[in-house]
């Protein structure tokens, strides 16, 4: 899919070296990227350049412009933090893939986004389970430039960590996916992608705001933090903001009362529509439904 990560019971995809340090951060190892991966990027870079226009939102395509993101090569992590760091206070710091979720919170919650450090192989264009440097990177720093983004993720590290302890890791852990990951956004000229999980996705930037088979309805946090998801295949349901300034209002909500309310009510499936709903799009199902009957 989209290289997005999620929550992984095992902690480590098989492969992955012992942990370098405690708090999992490695080297980049700019200089050490052959020739053929610097020429991955391009290809993804390029791709999703030309998806993009129309589709990204606003402030997607602003942070992209002002940073120093080559299309040719993989971006130095240390020359695109000094720019993120004047910007928003963030830096992005080298992982070698999925870290544990404590350590993931505690980075996020001191403004550091771990970032994968390699890159997909070229037979994984489409599609990984771990998120690479080209997810990471290009899918998740241009919107690290945005305050809201900022601000937001941030808080979402720090509720992390409460989350775990309290046992709802998984109820916070779907916020993260439906908005981080796979968020839409009303803007003055229609739906836009904000979600990094889809920017960073050619099949996916173009599925979820225009194919029939998908449903988009409206953001409510009780909604959303009730809904399953997928993590191997397209979403069934994206779920719309009105504005990304609904995350700053989201960053200071109190989510332990929220927790509480949704923990006595009945789990969703992702392709579930509620008579509650406010529905932009109801799908058609039919991307699922093949699938399912194969
Ligand atoms: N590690 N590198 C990395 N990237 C992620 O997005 C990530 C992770 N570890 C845990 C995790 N995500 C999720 O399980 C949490 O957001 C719940
Ligand atoms: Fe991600």
């Amino acid at each position: 899919m989209n290289a997005s990560a999620t929550a992984d019971k095992h902690g480590l995809a098989a492969g992955n070296a012992q942990p370098p340090s405690a708090d999992w951060t490695i080297d980049q190892g700019w200089s050490n990227y052959s020739a053929a991966e610097h020429a991955t990027w391009k290809t993804l870079f390029e791709r999703q350049s030309r998806l993009l226009p129309g589709r990204a939102c606003d402030e997607f395509v602003s942070g992209m412009k002002e940073l120093p993101l080559r299309h040719d090569e993989i971006p130095n992590f240390e020359q695109l933090s000094d720019v993120l760091e004047k910007r928003s206070g963030w830096r992005v710091v080298a992982v070698p893939g999925l870290v544990p979720d404590e350590v993931f919170f505690d980075h996020l919650a001191h403004r550091r986004f771990p970032a994968g450090q390699f890159i997909r192989r070229p037979d994984q264009l489409d599609y990984l389970e771990e998120p690479d440097v080209f997810h990471d990177v290009f899918g998740h720093v241009p919107m690290l430039m945005h305050p809201v983004m900022a601000e937001f993720i941030q808080a979402y590290g720090q509720g992390g960590l409460r989350a775990r302890q309290e046992g709802v890791l998984d109820l916070l852990a779907r916020v993260y996916w439906y908005t981080v990951e796979f968020g839409l956004v009303q803007q003055r000229d229609g739906l836009r992608i904000y979600g990094a999980g889809i920017v960073s996705s050619a099949t996916e930037s173009v599925f979820s705001l225009e194919d029939a088979s998908p449903n988009r309805i409206g953001f409510v946090l009780e909604r959303v933090m009730r809904t399953r998801y997928r993590i191997d295949d397209f979403q069934e349901s994206y779920f719309v903001l009105d504005n990304l300034e609904q995350l700053l209002a989201l960053a200071h909500t109190d989510f332990d009362p929220v927790y509480a309310r949704v923990q006595r009510e009945p789990t969703l499936v992702p392709g579930d529509v509620l008579p509650t709903d406010r529905v932009l799009t109801r799908g058609s199902g039919r991307y699922h439904a093949a699938k399912r009957a194969q």
